[in-house]
């Protein structure tokens, strides 16, 4: 028998939150209400990509204060062979790094316009002002407006993660600064998993053992008469070359992780039969459709958001420009995966490409040879 006093309290708990789905939980109003005077702080210390920081994926206790330092630095990277670029890059690569936090946590980042030892890098101080535009912040242009830092100064912003999922962030310094920042590299994505962690279709948690961040960028090289890539003095002096390639709106160049080669060949990903790898990817300029060859996304998030249910068993999924997509995969099979752009004229005859390399058994009842080439057997007849 249900009493009156609970139907009560269920009544009033049903009008201070939204009401629960059939596979997610409603927000705790008193997580939503806390403030920063109440919030632990932590430091969390960010890491290049591919790669993610030591993390939890279910949030060990109420929202935390996470704080974080990103150093912007310009710097010439020869992103293809003979191909050199003036990239800004947050923490010197590009893309930049993946903070994780949870959903109501808030990001304390200090922003450093230079490295803090020197205020430069490789002997050249950053010519430029830059500043941050977190896709995942609320108000003052995603924090952008908050951040102008000048060279060799650092600026403080916190703010708070109210929505879950993959969030893109940028440069944005104003007008034709901001698309060249960015498609130089000053961009990155930011994790904001759900307090409770990931959930399937069906509301069941998902625990991943491996993630791996792929951060797509494209390039505008400028060329001479005889169309071999400029190459400049910094960051100033190839702006005005590149603004006008970039308008043609054709990229010279893709590149998963900053250059080709990043994650086909400088860095080896791993991962091992009956493992779960969540797969991170963002484009913060353009349009992309990732694809696991020889595998699938087991549940992928719409536009890379952990608020709405996934969807189940897709083969291509797609990123939005400025947007991310989020897949989880169990690998059940051993071997090279490549995960990719399936637009192929980009991951093949450009670098929009990583590979994923799976030990364990081969399952024979999954795949299996039935008989190698071997001469044509006319049609009809038997073997
Ligand atoms: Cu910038």
């Amino acid at each position: 028998m249900v009493r009156p006093a609970t139907v009560l309290l269920a009544g009033l708990a049903a009008a201070c939150s939204p009401p629960a789905t059939d596979w997610k939980a409603a927000p705790d109003p008193s997580i939503v209400a806390m403030t920063p005077a109440e919030a632990e702080r932590v430091v969390q210390t960010l890491v290049a990509p591919p790669f993610l920081p030591a993390h939890d994926q279910v949030a060990p206790g109420p929202p935390r204060i996470v704080e974080i330092r990103m150093e912007i630095v310009e710097q010439e990277v020869e992103i293809a062979p003979g191909v050199f670029v003036w990239q800004m890059a947050f923490n010197g690569s590009v893309p930049g790094p993946v903070p994780v936090v949870h959903q109501w946590d808030w990001v304390d980042l200090t922003l450093v316009n230079g490295t803090s030892d020197t205020l430069s890098f490789g002997g050249a101080p950053n010519q430029m002002a830059h500043n941050i535009d977190f896709h995942a912040a609320t108000g003052a242009m995603g924090g952008g407006d908050l951040t102008v830092v000048p060279p060799g100064r650092e600026v403080g912003l916190m703010w708070r993660a109210v929505k879950a999922g993959l969030f893109v962030y940028h440069c944005a310094p104003g007008g034709e600064m901001v698309p060249y920042h960015v498609v130089t590299g000053g961009n990155g994505a930011i994790l904001v998993l759900p307090r409770d962690g990931l959930r399937d279709g069906y509301g069941a948690p998902i625990r991943y053992d491996r993630a791996f961040y792929f951060g797509e960028q494209d390039y505008y090289v400028p060329v001479d008469e005889a169309g071999v890539a400029k190459r400049y003095d910094g960051f100033i002096a190839q702006m005005p070359d590149m603004i006008e390639t970039m308008k043609a709106l054709v990229p010279t160049h893709i590149a998963f992780n900053g250059r080709y080669g990043a994650l086909t060949r400088d860095v080896r990903l791993e991962a091992a039969v009956g493992e779960t790898v969540l797969m991170l990817h963002s484009q913060a300029n353009n349009a992309s459709d990732p694809h696991l060859i020889g595998g699938h996304g087991d549940w992928v998030w719409p536009y890379g958001k952990f608020g709405n249910r996934p969807l189940e068993g897709l083969e291509t999924w797609h990123v939005v420009p400025g947007g991310t997509a989020a897949a989880v995969y169990t690998f059940r099979q051993s071997g090279t995966y490549a995960y990719l752009n399936h637009n192929l004229i980009k991951a093949f005859l450009y670098d929009a490409k990583a590979l994923i390399h799976v030990e364990g058994e081969w399952d024979d009842d999954l795949m299996t040879t039935t008989f190698p080439a071997r001469a044509m057997t006319p049609s009809g007849a038997a073997r």
